[in-house]
């Protein structure tokens, strides 16, 4: 089975609260269409999105404001990222895709870990649909906490044994400083998780769940082994359904 991340930075405008990329999430939705139809009885897919203005804004001003999660924060939260991923479904939907959204606050809490029943997950995959997932507030201990979904995307990967991970960003792939930053960034394209946590410098994180060297730290500790990373720019054309199909890539393969 395969994940996608579509990265919040590429389904909406990081920059300016409640603001949607309709359009790269209309385009997405094509690819993947393309994907499906080519393989439908064959597709095992889990989508999995970001937060980006519909998210991460909200939390920064609640936890400026409170210094933490409050009910209304959390209940605020929760209303945007259902919404965010109302529109994400419409795009699919409206492109033939069977997908079907599960609220992560549903199946998962943080206690000591993050523990996620899957169950439901796991059957609705099994009975030919794609469930779509999404970074939101979950119960924690006696209080809340922003769940990244990035989480989401590595417990999934561990629990299904998935082969392919697929990251949206808003880059070309992983370099090993800032791209945007520095002009002489260089791209890995093929490497291993291993080379990548060695060579990369951390770039600094602007939202509340961590940046791409964050993602990939993840995996590591989590020991999820055996499957191919791609990271991809989620604003070109082709580049999710080339990494569907793992042929023709262009950005990060890193082997995991
Ligand atoms: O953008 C964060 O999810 P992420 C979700 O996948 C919220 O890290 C609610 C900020």
């Amino acid at each position: 089975m395969k994940i996608i991340k579509f990265g919040g930075s590429v389904i909406t405008s990081k920059n300016d609260p409640l603001s949607l990329n309709s359009n790269v999430i209309i385009e997405l939705a094509e690819e993947i269409r393309r994907y499906y139809l080519e393989f439908k009885d064959r597709v095992k897919l889990v989508i999995v999105h970001g937060g980006g203005s519909y998210g991460h804004p909200l939390v920064i001003e609640c936890l400026k404001r409170f210094s933490t999660l409050t009910l209304e924060c959390f209940a605020k939260v929760s209303y945007f990222m259902n919404l965010l991923n109302m529109y994400v479904l419409e795009a699919l939907l409206s492109n033939e895709v069977p997908v079907v959204g599960i609220p992560p606050k549903a199946i998962c809490k943080v206690s000591e870990t993050l523990e996620c029943d899957l169950t439901t997950v796991n059957q609705l995959m099994e009975a030919g649909l794609i469930p779509v997932l999404y970074g939101d507030v979950v119960l924690y201990n006696n209080g809340f906490k922003v769940l990244s979904g990035d989480d989401i995307v590595w417990m999934i990967a561990k629990e299904f044994n998935a082969n392919a991970v697929i990251f949206l960003t808003d880059v070309d792939g992983v370099y090993d400083r800032n791209p945007k930053s520095f002009k002489d960034a260089t791209l890995l394209t093929h490497v291993s998780l291993d080379e990548v946590l060695n060579r990369v410098e951390f770039w600094g994180v602007k939202d509340v769940t961590g940046g791409m060297l964050e993602k990939l730290r993840k995996a590591k500790e989590l020991n999820v082994r055996g499957l191919r990373v791609y990271v991809v720019n989620g604003y070109k054309r082709g580049n999710l359904y080339n990494a569907l199909r793992e042929s023709n890539v262009l950005g990060s393969v890193i082997w995991v």
